[in-house]
């Protein structure tokens, strides 16, 4: 059994996604990270970077395998299995490609965009301005290098579906509420309908559906989100933790 550490957000959806395309057989532990359940020394032992998504693989030979990152457990699990990822090396090599592009730059812009537009202080500033812009700038600079990728090809790949599409499809489909139009980017809105309309993506952003909240967060909850710094690590540091079995 996979044990899977998860809060309803794009980020975690990646990981839902290939959970439910191997046909849905894990442990959903909530994770509240509003609530501060990220820095908790059990889940630090899984992913030292108090961040979900996380899993904690119970299905090998020995210790229970813990892993954090999304694109890291996606590549885990899809190895693991054979599922969603080329076989051959230079497809992997592909596939690592854009894993790692996600995660260094659609995923951190998108991740500071939503920061801005949802989470900032209504200000109204020149600085608040001026980041909303750089990263809605960013963010659409993103699409623009998905829709040169996807022209000619169905998924991010080629002709197959992958982890690839997984790891760049839950930022996408969330554009509009982050302010952005996928009007003037045909082949990105093609692609993001393909995969909104697969059963199991359908499940995965489901999953969890009713921790998600409109509300904006209350004061405690954005000190637990919004204040992190280098101190609030160090406060973590020698508190005892152990992987739950
Ligand atoms: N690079 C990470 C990003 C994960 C991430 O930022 N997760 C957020 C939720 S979307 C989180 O756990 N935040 C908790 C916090 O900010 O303390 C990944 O792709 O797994």
């Amino acid at each position: 059994m996979i044990d899977f550490y998860y809060w309803p957000t794009p980020n975690g959806w990646k990981v839902a996604i290939l959970l439910e395309e191997l046909g849905g057989k894990y442990n959903t532990i909530p994770l509240n990270i509003s609530k501060g359940d990220q820095f908790k020394p059990d889940f630090l032992a899984i992913s030292p970077n108090n961040r979900m998504p996380a899993i904690v693989d119970h299905d090998v030979e020995g210790e229970p395998v813990p892993v954090f990152e999304s694109g890291a457990i996606l590549y885990y699990l899809a190895e693991k299995t054979g599922r969603f990822i080329p076989a051959d090396p230079l497809g992997k090599k592909e596939t690592l490609e854009w894993l790692f592009w996600q995660t260094g730059n659609q995923g951190p812009m998108a991740g500071q965009l939503s920061h801005f537009v949802n989470y900032a202080p209504a200000k109204d500033t020149a600085e608040d301005s001026y980041a909303k812009t750089r990263y809605a700038n960013e963010y659409d600079r993103c699409l623009g290098v998905l829709e040169r990728r996807l022209e000619g090809r169905d998924y991010i790949l080629g002709g197959d579906y992958s982890i690839a599409d997984m790891i760049n499809w839950p930022w996408v489909l969330i554009a509009k509420p982050l302010g952005r139009d996928l009007t003037s980017f045909p082949n990105v809105s093609r692609w993001r309908q393909t995969i909104k309309e697969r059963p199991a993506v359908q499940r995965a952003v489901d999953l969890g559906k009713e921790f998600r909240r409109n509300a904006p967060p209350s004061e405690e909850e954005r000190k637990v989100l919004f204040s992190q710094n280098a101190e609030t690590v160090k406060a973590q540091i020698g508190e005892k933790a152990q992987i739950s079995e």
